[in-house]
C-alpha cells in the first residue's frame, strides 16, 4: 500500500513509497494492529493532507465533546487540558473561547499553524514520555489529555500511558476516542485500516492495556461519528467509579466474537467480497457508458482504491473540498484529485461516496445531484447503488 494521505503530482509517481499492510490479532491481549508499521515521520509532517475542519457535522460534534468535558470533568478552580492531535483547533478552540489553560500538542506543522492562527496554545511536536515530563516542568499537570482519532495512530502506546500517567493530576482523566473495532466487523469497513491506523481498539484491548499502567477504563460512550467510534474514559485505578457501561460492554464484544479469532477470520472473508462486489459493480457501469466520480479524498480511499484495484477508467477523479489534495493525485492508483466545485459544475452519473461516514452531512447538501438523476455508490455497509 502506499501511504493514504501522500496525495502527489505526477514527478513524484516514480519514487513513491510502499509498504506492506497487513493486520494481526493477539490472542493474549486483544489487540488488533498493524504488524509492519510506518515511521510516523513520514505521515505527519509540514505538508499533512487532512484538516479537521473540512465537515461541519464534525465541529458541532467536538464542540459537544467540549462542552461535556468542561460540565463533568474540570472541577478545579483553574484547570488545565491538554489535547493531544489537536489538528486545526477545532475542538481545542472551545476551551480557549472559555479562557480555560490550555495546550495542543499536534506534530503536523501546516494543520498546527491554523490553530497558531488563531491564537490557540499549541506545540508541533509528537507526544512521548519525555514531551510530557517537560510540560510537567515548564506548565504543570493537567486535569483532562483528549485526543480523538490519534491514540490508535501511534506506535509507542506503552510511552504515551507512562506520559499520561506524569502528566495527569491525581485525580485528572484520560478521554480519547478512536474508530472502534465492533463497527469495523460489523459493517465491514476495511477501509478503516491504513498506515495512520496501528491499532483497532476494543474495550477489551483498550482495558487490558491500561490496567497494566496502572489506570481503569471508568466509563465508555459509543459515538456515531466516522463510521462508529468508541469514547474511553481512564483514570488511575480506583480514581472513580466505573460506569456500568462498560460491564455491559465487556459482555456484548464477547457476544460479537471480539476476543476470538475466528472473528477476524470471518471479517476477512467478508472483507474479499466487499471487494470483488465493488469491483464487479464499477466494471459493469463502465461497460454501460457511465461517467463515475469519487467524493471525499479520504484517507480511507486509499486503501479501498489500492486493495479493489481502481483505475482511472473506472472512476475518472474524486472531488475534495481541501485545497491540498486538489490538483494532486490518489496515492497509489493515481486518480485525479479536482475541486469540489468540478463536481457541482458537472455532475456524473454515479458517485463513487468515498467518505461514506459523512453520509448525511453530505446527502443533505447534495440532495440537487440526486434529483437531476444523479446515483450514490457506497460500499459501506454494503455494495450498493442508492438513488
Ligand atoms: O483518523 C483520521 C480521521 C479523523 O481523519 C485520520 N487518520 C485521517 C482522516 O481520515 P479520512 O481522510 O478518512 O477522514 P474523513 O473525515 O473521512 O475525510 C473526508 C474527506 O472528504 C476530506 O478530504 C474532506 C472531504 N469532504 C468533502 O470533499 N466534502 C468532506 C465532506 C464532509 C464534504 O462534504
Ligand atoms: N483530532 C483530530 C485529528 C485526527 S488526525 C480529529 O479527530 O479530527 C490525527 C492527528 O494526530 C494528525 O493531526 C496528526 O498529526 C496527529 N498525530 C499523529 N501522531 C501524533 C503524536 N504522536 N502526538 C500528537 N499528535 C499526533
Amino acid at each position: 500500500m502506499p501511504i493514504a494521505n501522500n496525495f502527489l503530482f505526477p514527478d513524484e509517481f516514480r519514487d513513491e513509497f510502499f509498504y506492506e499492510l497487513k493486520v494481526g490479532y493477539c490472542e493474549g491481549c486483544h489487540m488488533v494492529q498493524l504488524v509492519e508499521r510506518v515511521e510516523p515521520e513520514r505521515l505527519f509532517h509540514d505538508h499533512y493532507a487532512f484538516y479537521s475542519s473540512t465537515s461541519s457535522r464534525m465541529a458541532r460534534h467536538f464542540e459537544a465533546f467540549a462542552d461535556e468535558v468542561c460540565q463533568k470533568y474540570l472541577r478545579s478552580p483553574d484547570p488545565f487540558v491538554i489535547e493531544i492531535g489537536s489538528n486545526d483547533g477545532i475542538m481545542l478552540k472551545h476551551f480557549a473561547h472559555r479562557g480555560l489553560r490550555h495546550l495542543g500538542i499536534e506534530p503536523s506543522k501546516n494543520v498546527a499553524q491554523v490553530a497558531l492562527d488563531q491564537h490557540l496554545d499549541v506545540i508541533s511536536e509528537f507526544f512521548s514520555v519525555d514531551l510530557s515530563a517537560e510540560i510537567v516542568r515548564k506548565r504543570g499537570k493537567a486535569d483532562a489529555i483528549l485526543g480523538a482519532n490519534v491514540m490508535c495512530h501511534i506506535p509507542n502506546l506503552h510511552s504515551v500511558a507512562e506520559g499520561i500517567k506524569q502528566l495527569l493530576k491525581p485525580e485528572g482523566v484520560l478521554i480519547f476516542e478512536d474508530p472502534y473495532l465492533g463497527d469495523i466487523v460489523e459493517k465491514t469497513s476495511y477501509d478503516q485500516i491504513y498506515d495512520e491506523h496501528v491499532f483497532y481498539f476494543s474495550l477489551h484491548s483498550i482495558s487490558g492495556f491500561f490496567e497494566g499502567h496502572g489506570m481503569e477504563v471508568i466509563d465508555i460512550v459509543p459515538q456515531d461519528v466516522h463510521g462508529g467510534s468508541m469514547r474511553y474514559v481512564i483514570a488511575r485505578k480506583n480514581g472513580g467509579r466505573i460506569s456500568d457501561r462498560v460491564k455491559t460492554q465487556l459482555a456484548k464484544e464477547r457476544a460479537i466474537g471480539l476476543d476470538r479469532p475466528e472473528t477476524f477470520d470471518s471479517l476477512s472473508r467478508n472483507i474479499e467480497r466487499s471487494r470483488d462486489e465493488l469491483i464487479a459493480v464499477l466494471r459493469d457501469l463502465k461497460t454501460k457508458g457511465k461517467r463515475v466520480v469519487g467524493y471525499g479524498a479520504t484517507s480511507k480511499s486509499t486503501t479501498v482504491i489500492n486493495y479493489c484495484g481502481i483505475t482511472p477508467d473506472l472512476v475518472q477523479h474524486i472531488s475534495d473540498t481541501t485545497p491540498i489534495k486538489q490538483g494532486k493525485y490518489s496515492p497509489g492508483g493515481h486518480i485525479p484529485i479536482r475541486p469540489y466545485e468540478s463536481f457541482c459544475a458537472d455532475y456524473p452519473d454515479v458517485a463513487l461516496l468515498f467518505a461514506w461516514n459523512h453520509a448525511d452531512e453530505i446527502m443533505a447538501k447534495e440532495k440537487r445531484f440526486l434529483e437531476s438523476g444523479g446515483k450514490w455508490l457506497t460500499y459501506i455497509p454494503k455494495v450498493e447503488v442508492i438513488g
